[in-house]
């Protein structure tokens, strides 16, 4: 079996990667930051007898999205899962104020960058019969915060292409699901603020969720039996109740 985990440089996705290596799936593992997947890559094999192949590229730039996937073996390329991760939050400014630079980085990368992948392996699944494909949304793509407008646009945009791909692969066999996390303490908030000291402030007061706890979600979607496919899982720390509602204690 083979997965192909996206952004898994760091956070949601490197947790992703290392529970599915505990699940016995070889893995693609992609990002930007070399560095990063190699260490990922040490630690699943030194833990792991699983096969792991680098990917390293801008998932906004279309060409060289294809070219490193088309660069695989035919062998790598027979994805059973592929979770759909790689994202960000960029700034977080009204949108009467907005930076356009950002807005296109969240485009480019959530929506865009979602759909140049997914094309390309989508009718390999096709091919086979066969497969799975989890899009990492967020609450921010069930609701829309002050501040958060694009983010929330583009995440909107993922729940959209998530039904939409499982109303078209249905034929084919193949699962679809949406996993809708609140709050998850990883490098979001250092990405999105461009700021360490800031990004802990964002967590401080109450217990938020973990890497690991959303790695655990998407093991449970991974083993339902075939006849099973959940199509979408909401999950908040039990501190925050919606994404404008957080009980904090400071
Ligand atoms: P991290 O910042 O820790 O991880 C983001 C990952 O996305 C990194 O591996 C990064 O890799 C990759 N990525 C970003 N831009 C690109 C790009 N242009 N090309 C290739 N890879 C890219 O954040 P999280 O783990 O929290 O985020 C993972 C997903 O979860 C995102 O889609 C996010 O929107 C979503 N999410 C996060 C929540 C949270 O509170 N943390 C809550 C709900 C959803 P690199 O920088 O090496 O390119
Ligand atoms: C990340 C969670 O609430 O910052 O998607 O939008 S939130």
């Amino acid at each position: 079996m083979i997965a192909m985990v996206t952004g898994a440089s760091s956070g949601i996705g490197y947790e992703t990667a290392l529970m599915l290596a505990k699940n016995g799936y070889n893995l693609i593992i992609t990002g930007r930051r070399m560095i990063n997947l190699e260490k990922l890559k040490f630690e699943i094999k030194n833990n792991f007898k699983v096969k792991v192949e680098i990917l390293c590229f801008d998932i906004r730039k279309r060409q060289e999205t294809e070219a490193v996937f088309n660069s695989l073996p035919d062998t790598w390329k027979q994805i059973d899962l592929l979770i759909n991760n790689a994202g960000l939050a960029a700034g977080l400014d009204f949108i009467f104020d907005g930076d356009i630079d950002n807005w296109e980085q969240m485009i480019d990368t959530n929506v865009k960058g979602l759909l140049y992948i997914s094309r390309l392996i989508m009718p390999i699944m096709i091919g086979r019969l066969k497969g799975q494909i989890i899009n990492i949304s967020s609450i921010a793509g069930k609701e829309t915060y002050p501040k958060g407008n694009i983010y929330c646009a583009s995440k909107h945009a993922v729940e959209s292409i998530t039904k939409a791909m499982r109303t078209e692969l249905l034929p084919y066999g193949i699962k679809v699901s949406s996993v809708a996390p609140g709050m998850v303490e990883t490098e979001f908030s250092i990405v999105r603020l461009g700021d360490q000291e800031k990004a802990k402030e964002v967590y401080k007061g109450f217990e938020p969720l973990t890497a690991k706890n959303i790695a655990e979600t998407i093991e449970f979607l991974i083993t339902r039996p075939q006849n099973v496919n959940i199509n979408e899982i909401v999950i908040m720390p039990t501190a925050q109740a919606n994404s404008t509602t957080t009980f904090k204690r400071i």
